[in-house]
């Protein structure tokens, strides 16, 4: 089957007891049993449900592997893949990368013995110097959020591969549209499926998705144990996101084109953050692993003055000032303040992450009013 199809069909069966092309929201915590564990297969619905099973496989095929997982949010599967690490145990971990990823390893996990180094994964030796006996997973955002760098996932692989490590991507901005991870050898597949997964901005969910049965074997359980599951509303709204992202990324991928083009030539624009331009430092690499170059793009406009990025975001119309990304419509956000405030001031400026930076999620809406809103704004 291909990606397209996969989107409305893969993993997906009619309803037995009725036909319903889309499944049931089997709204309820638990399931009759005829004698102590003569059950249908379901048995408490923190350990399954059917809708959230539905869901979780649509996220396996999609993704191109064996076994889904959802969770109530992308922070929660991040938290579950944690969880198979131990004290001691050491992460290399991409320094630009989601400001809660960043709080959640240095003021959770931190705490519990693991170690992270947080690097420029631009270059793969400089990946490998970091390899020791302690390490157990590399941890790769590409595109990066929000400076969109681009990790070379092949090259990230041969490494875990070579040392017995597990490779874990956040293919949150990419989407399996753009870029298929485990395809490249990663281990792991991880998604704020809040974003262009539901693709709505209705929803709060995270994804896992992994080909290795012990692999995945752990994390259920995991993902059993520590609980941190979502409900079968939620998982109804992201099946039904997840059957129009194909075209719903294209026309992301179109209008963020335009809209790219558009910032990189305004007299007032300093510098457009966007893997789709040939002068982006890892231009190839995305053109290698990626189908295109997605919506978002981050920029900083001439002087690089904070509060004339604040007065940009006020005055956008079209663009909503919002955390979040990957809706159908377009959000306007500035990292410093929003999404990467828990990053201390000092190291997210080592990684681009200025006080004038403007990051956008450009929707699906009709391109001539996004240029005009821009245009407005920017002035
Ligand atoms: O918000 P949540 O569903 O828990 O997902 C966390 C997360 C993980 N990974 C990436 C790459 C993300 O962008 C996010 C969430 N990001 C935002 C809310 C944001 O505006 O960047």
């Amino acid at each position: 089957m291909k990606f397209n199809t996969k989107t409305i069909h893969g993993g997906q069966e009619h309803d037995k007891a009725y036909g319903a092309v889309m499944p049931p929201i089997y709204q309820t915590s638990t399931y009759a049993q005829t004698t102590p564990g003569g059950h249908k297969g379901y048995e408490y619905s923190r350990t399954h449900n059917p809708t959230r099973n539905a869901l979780e496989n649509a996220f396996a095929s999609i993704e191109g592997g064996d076994y889904g997982l959802a969770f109530g949010s992308g922070l929660a599967a991040i938290d579950a893949v944690m969880k198979l690490l131990k004290p001691g145990d050491e992460v290399i971990s991409t320094n630009d990368l989601y400001g809660g990823t960043y709080r959640l390893f240095t003021k959770v996990f931190e705490d519990f013995g693991i170690k992270f180094h947080f690097i420029g994964m631009q270059d793969p030796e400089v990946i490998a110097s970091y390899v020791n006996a302690q390490t157990k997973l590399i941890w790769v955002e590409t595109p990066t959020n929000p400076m969109m760098n681009i990790i070379d996932i092949k090259a990230c692989a041969a490494i875990s591969k070579k040392h017995g490590l597990l490779l874990a991507v956040d293919n949150t901005f990419a989407t399996p549209y753009l870029q298929q991870p485990l395809a490249l050898g990663a281990d792991i597949v991880m998604h704020s499926a809040t974003k262009y997964l539901g693709g709505h901005s209705d929803v709060v969910m995270g994804a896992l998705v992994v080909k290795d049965k012990s692999l995945a074997d752990r994390l259920y359980f995991i993902q059993n144990a520590s609980g941190a599951i979502c409900g079968p509303q939620d998982s109804f709204l992201v099946l039904r996101g997840i059957k129009t992202l194909h075209v719903r990324m294209q026309r992301h991928c179109e209008n963020g084109r335009d809209v790219a083009q558009y910032l990189s030539s305004h007299p007032k624009v300093e510098k457009v953050y966007w893997p789709g331009f040939e002068h982006h430092p890892n231009h190839e690499v995305a053109k290698a692993q990626m189908k295109d170059f997605g919506g978002m793009i981050s920029f900083v406009t001439k002087g690089n003055n904070y509060q004339e990025a604040i007065r940009i975001v006020e005055r956008l119309k079209v663009f909503t000032l919002a955390e979040s990304l990957g809706g159908v419509e377009s959000l306007a956000g500035h990292p410093a303040s929003m999404t990467h405030a828990s990053i201390p001031k000092e190291e997210r400026e080592k990684t681009g992450v200025v006080d004038a930076l403007i990051r956008l999620s450009v929707g699906i809406e009709d391109i001539d009013d996004l240029i005009d809103d821009l245009r407005q704004a920017i002035g």
